[in-house]
């Protein structure tokens, strides 16, 4: 395969490891944990890995390692690193003892279940360390979670001598990681299952996991591309661009890019839910800003608007809410509906509030809403065109407020979605040493015998040399959701606080980002050169840890 002078140069590059996992380990056990809500419930669901100590890896004696064979599956979306996540864990399996071997099952967690495997060889993982992708095996958001599927796991493991499966993936995916844990320990299968902290989303985080990997890359991405589309703004002085920003359930992404690049609106899906806003208040403030800068004479600026808006605004999640359950009841009725006669179904079966409501949105959003779904019941709000419907919209309440003065500008826009451009990124120098500490450490907690455990590298503001290694009970982030109508076990998902570091910044300064034209260009990511440059991380990560940006 050609490879460009940049890919040479970084296939070359050593992610750095925290200092003590560049010895010899030992591990030390913390305090034991309970679940973040429902603990009775989880804890019934889970007798075996739940209430786990945290554990933390230290330097220590030299230890022999019996050679192991594990398995590895890419689950869910893309997130830049994947691959280091990989070379990380393959190549402590190896520094553990030569004779182990590492089995990549292809295409997500389907490859568990229908036995689809490669063998990962050194040759092979040398040709993808510091790439972007998951395209060394494939990633898919097959669900594991029939006893069913379980069983094909154990057969396919047995065949091939495997005794750990590391699950590299978002909430979702680690919460069938922790119940793959707990019912090979019923079965004593003598599988372990560890998982590893994935989402560009930036939502799977806590005291322990710090930060999800693909976060610090894609955002990077998004904010260079941001700052270009400033920049043109600022030149061409005639267009409005909204643009909306992956991040399906939390807004950390946008969040994220707005500290980085100062746009004049910023919309967070977390605040228009606490303050209980409707469609026409969001209209109406963004219209309100367009206004106040055309009354100074600058008819351009730049929107961010979170992928997951829509389900954030209080009326539509309890329409999308009502949706699920009814969905979830009728499903076997529904899937016998002809195509055009769906959505009159869904009007039929919902109370009387929520069809009003279905039914006053746009034909392409209650769609989605009502008909596309992943495999996990979330709604694909990727695929709803939030920034053009919110830019129509506001282009209506200014066109009435022309007409009565209130407003005397030009509103031409442009739309933008940034999302599937940065989940492949080749990974910062952060994503790089952070993945591949995370994959090291993830062969580290195989090698203490541990399982149901996610592996966690802290202190992440702090150089690489000072990184924690560990690991953390997943049933220690549990708590009980309702999911396609039933109670179920999932990782709480972190969402923005709104009374933490990040969103105070940014709720500090944004009337002023608001009127003025005070937009930073970020600039492409750097993988060489200066570390003020290179490696710094999120500014959500530093604001969170009391640093300054
Ligand atoms: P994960 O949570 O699986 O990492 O995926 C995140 C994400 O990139 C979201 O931001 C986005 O809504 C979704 O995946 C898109 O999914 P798909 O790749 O299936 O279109």
């Amino acid at each position: 395969m050609k490879k460009s002078p940049l890919q040479i140069a970084r296939a070359a590059y050593q992610p750095k490891l925290p200092a003590a996992l560049k010895g010899n380990v030992v591990l030390s056990e913390g305090a034991a944990t309970q679940s973040v809500a429902d603990q009775a419930d989880i804890k019934k669901l889970f007798p075996n890995t739940y209430g786990m100590p945290t554990i933390q890896f230290v330097a220590g004696e030299a230890k022999k390692y019996d050679a192991v064979n594990v398995g590895v599956i890419l689950s869910g979306g893309q997130a830049p690193g994947g691959h280091n996540v990989i070379s990380g864990l393959f190549d402590g399996l190896k520094k553990m003892n030569p004779n182990s071997k590492l089995y990549g099952f292809l295409g997500g967690p389907s490859g568990l279940v229908d036995h689809k495997y490669v063998e990962l060889t050194a040759d092979i993982i040398d040709e993808y360390r510091n790439t972007g992708g998951f395209d060394i095996i494939g990633s898919g958001r097959t669900k594991l979670e029939e006893v069913e599927q379980f069983d094909k796991g154990i057969e396919i493991c047995n065949k091939l001598g495997i005794k750990a499966i590391v699950i590299i993936g978002g909430d979702d995916s680690n919460t069938n990681a922790c119940v793959l844990a707990e019912y090979y320990l019923q079965k004593k299968c003598g599988i372990q299952v560890i998982g590893c902290p994935k989402t560009i989303d930036g939502d799977l985080k806590n005291e322990m996991i710090e930060t999800s990997f693909g976060f610090d890359t894609a955002t990077k991405v998004y904010a260079e591309v941001i700052g270009n589309i400033q920049r043109d703004a600022n030149s061409a002085k005639k267009y409005w661009h909204f643009i909306k920003l992956m991040g399906r359930s939390a807004s950390h992404v946008t969040l994220e890019c707005a500290l980085k690049t100062q746009p004049n609106i910023t919309l967070i899906g977390e605040e228009v839910e606490a303050k209980k806003q409707t469609l026409d208040d969001i209209v109406t403030y963004i219209a309100q800003a367009v206004a106040n800068r055309a009354a100074k004479g600058l008819n351009f600026g730049i929107v961010l608007v979170p992928e997951g808006l829509i389900e954030f605004i209080p009326a539509i999640k309890k329409l999308i809410s009502e949706l699920n359950d009814m969905l979830a009841a009728n499903q076997a009725e529904f899937d016998k509906v002809a195509d055009d006669q769906k959505i009159d179904y869904v009007v039929k079966h919902l109370s009387k509030e929520n069809a009003a409501i279905f039914e006053s949105l746009p034909v392409a959003v209650s769609r989605q809403l009502a008909l596309e779904r992943d495999p996990h019941g979330n709604v694909q709000v990727s695929l709803i065109e939030t920034e053009q419907l919110l830019a129509e919209m506001v282009g209506k309440k200014l066109a009435e407020w022309k007409k009565s003065g209130k407003y005397v500008g030009k509103f031409a826009t442009q739309h933008h979605f940034f999302g599937y451009e940065g989940r492949c990124a080749a990974p910062s120098n952060f994503d790089a040493d952070y993945c591949y500490s995370l994959g090291y450490t993830a062969s580290m907690l195989i090698g203490a015998g541990k399982t149901g455990y996610m592996s966690s590298v802290r202190n992440t503001t702090e150089p690489a040399d000072k990184w924690i290694s560990g690991g953390i009970p997943i049933t220690a982030m549990m708590n009980m959701e309702k999911r396609n109508g039933k109670m179920k076990p999932v990782i709480q998902k972190a969402l923005v606080k709104l009374d933490g570091g990040p969103f105070k910044y940014f709720a500090s300064k944004r009337d002023e980002w608001a009127i003025n034209t005070d937009f930073v260009y970020p600039g492409p990511i750097q993988y060489f050169g200066p570390s003020e440059v290179c490696d710094q991380p999120t500014h959500t990560l530093l604001l969170e840890h009391g640093k300054n940006i």
